[in-house]
């Protein structure tokens, strides 16, 4: 691909020939598309665990479904590079979401309609167990178009050739719609009239927009009157997310299933803030219309699936074990330099299986059960009461590449410090009140891949307010003592908690490997992925502890920690 580039942070805006104007979400430099991995042998970061490919550059995950008891992930990649660029469907499989065995590309650019690039879309399973790939593509004139792929070999269980059918592209931007922001079809569902509906991501004068498209035959697309749902000043709307959660039971539906006891999650990534934010809400079959929930605020300032580094993300409903299954994107906080001299960038999420929570306001979302198969060597404390000031090391444990789980509890709160109006921002709050702030009731929780004498750590801890009658939980991950080195993006995440700390208890989980530490808080009611490069804790020199920065005791009733194996992937 020969794009002229014009790169900066965030949204990176393309001037390419034919004098059409090309957004997408990522820097791009087109000297460095091709560049040749560095043979760096030196290499703490790469992970022992999350999905990531031998080299180049990933980003978002695409078409992920189950076909034959194979589970089969897609994604952005680029196979020439360690920055975006030449983007086509690179592709693996597994039989147990934690092992892959990776494949050629999938998907390429072959046709007029996807010569520009193979960029981000869904897999829907059609009538009589067959798959089909929705995706956009860039066009001679860089405009954003949707293509259709269907499996060249139904018999094949691994799906490793796919074909263009020639009436691509199946739908192209016109009468009014957006050219450079009209991208990442969703899987699609079936309505009352036994069509299938699709919704685009997309953008008008910073209206985010769902664009609804309605088909008889997954071929022949007919775009709806009014989009699905739209929401003004969030920039666009990339790789949505639409599907189906049960009212009363954690179990996954289909994305087609209807009936009395669902409700609906819409999930957009918003291009300009790199946040994947969703609502709940209803489905108005009739009117092809979905309204989140009163009090489920659509502007980009409500529910997160993460509060740190988690992107494009997307679920499928896995009918081998009927749950829903989300993976997210996780990108680098180094430089393009620094991912070049790696060889590469980008790792994936470990994938959470997601259910709607009791109050039914949010989602909720925990690390597939598979991935315990790699627990190995179990540590298990006794009930153990934290001092104000006290940090004790877990030791046995191999802490560069680790699962491990706490239940801390409070006697009192009587000590809680008073909540103060003004902090509705969690990421700001943990910001200002980092792991060594003191507090009353916190910050206490885990220093993960910490140095032997803490120069580097990263925090991931709790705090308890008071705010009038009730307890506000905050959940923080820090990363400002992260790695001795400077230029790196250490920003601190947080997230308010719905949880009762006096009955409940409060509960972290955190998967850390190498680079990464994704962290649980509440049993799954709010998420936060880190990624961090130490220098002086890698591997056997990492260290992990649980530590009570407080004023107040707390009382550590259960630590479970697990060193992890390496996962299988064949390249
Ligand atoms: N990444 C893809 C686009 C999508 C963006 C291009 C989100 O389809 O909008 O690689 O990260």
């Amino acid at each position: 691909m020969a794009f002229t580039v014009v790169g900066f942070i965030g949204l990176c805006s393309l001037l390419l020939g034919y004098g059409v104007h090309v957004e997408a979400s990522h820097r791009v430099f087109s000297n460095l598309q091709s560049h040749q991995n560095t043979t760096a042998t030196h290499q703490p970061y790469r992970t022992g665990y999350h999905f990531q490919p031998a080299k180049n550059w990933i980003n978002d995950p695409n078409g992920p479904m189950i076909y034959k008891d194979i589970y089969h992930l897609f994604y952005q990649y680029n196979p020439y590079g360690a920055v975006w660029g030449n983007i086509v469907w690179a592709h693996a499989t597994s039989t147990d979401l934690v092992n892959w065995v990776h494949h050629e590309v999938a998907i390429k650019p072959s046709i007029d309609s996807d010569i520009n690039g193979c960029w981000s879309g869904s897999a829907t399973i059609l009538s009589g167990e067959k798959p089909a790939i929705l995706y956009t593509g860039g066009d001679p004139q860089n405009r954003q178009v949707q293509n259709l792929a269907l499996p060249k070999n139904l018999s094949d269980e691994f799906l490793r050739e796919w074909i263009k059918p020639p009436r691509n592209p199946v739908m192209t931007p016109i009468d009014g719609i957006n050219a450079s922001s009209f991208r990442d079809p969703t899987t699609a569902w079936k309505g009352l009239d036994g069509r299938w509906r699709v919704i685009i991501g997309s953008q008008i004068d910073r209206q985010g927009k769902a664009i609804l498209y309605r088909s008889k035959d997954f071929i022949h697309w007919v775009r709806a009157q009014h989009p699905l749902h739209s929401s003004n000043n969030t920039g666009m709307w990339e790789c949505p997310d639409f599907f189906r959660v049960s009212v009363n039971s954690t179990v996954g539906l289909d994305t087609s299933l209807n009936g009395p006891s669902v409700k609906h999650v819409l999930k957009v990534s918003l291009g300009e803030t790199q946040h994947d934010c969703y609502t709940i809400g209803t489905y108005d079959l009739k009117k092809d219309m979905y309204i989140p929930d009163n009090g489920s605020i659509d502007n980009g300032f409500g529910l997160r699936f993460d509060y740190g580094k988690f992107y494009a993300s997307k679920t499928f409903f896995d009918s081998s074990k009927n749950r829903r299954i989300l993976w997210g994107w996780i990108n680098e906080s180094d430089s393009e330099q620094d991912d070049i001299k790696k060889g590469w960038s980008g790792i994936h999420a470990i994938p959470r299986n997601l259910w709607l929570d009791k109050t039914g306001k949010q989602l909720v979302q925990w690390p597939i059960q598979e991935i315990k198969m790699l627990r190995e060597k179990p540590v298990d404390w006794q009930s153990t009461e934290m001092k104000p000031g006290s940090v004790s090391e877990v030791l046995d444990v191999t802490a560069a590449q680790v699962d491990v789980e706490i239940l801390l509890d409070l006697p009192t709160l009587e000590k809680a410090e008073n909540m103060d109006p003004s902090w509705v921002d969690p990421q700001l709050l943990c910001s200002e009140k980092g792991a060594s702030v003191k507090g009353s009731l916190g910050p206490f929780g885990l220093l993960a891949l910490a140095s032997k004498g803490l120069k580097e750590q990263t925090a991931i801890f709790f705090r308890v307010f008071k705010d009038q009658e009730r307890y506000v939980v905050l959940m923080c991950s820090d990363q400002s003592r992260s790695s001795l080195r400077q230029d790196l993006d250490k920003t601190t995440y947080g997230a308010f908690l719905d949880v009762d700390p006096l009955h409940e208890g409060l509960s972290l989980r955190s998967l850390i490997d190498h680079s990464i530490v994704e962290s649980f808080g509440g049993n799954g009611k709010a998420c936060i992925i880190a990624r961090v490069y130490p220098e002086l804790a890698i591997n056997d020199n990492a260290h992990l502890y649980v530590f009570n920065n407080g004023t107040e005791n707390v009382m550590l009733s259960k630590l479970s920690a697990w060193s992890m194996k390496k996962a299988q992937i064949i390249y």
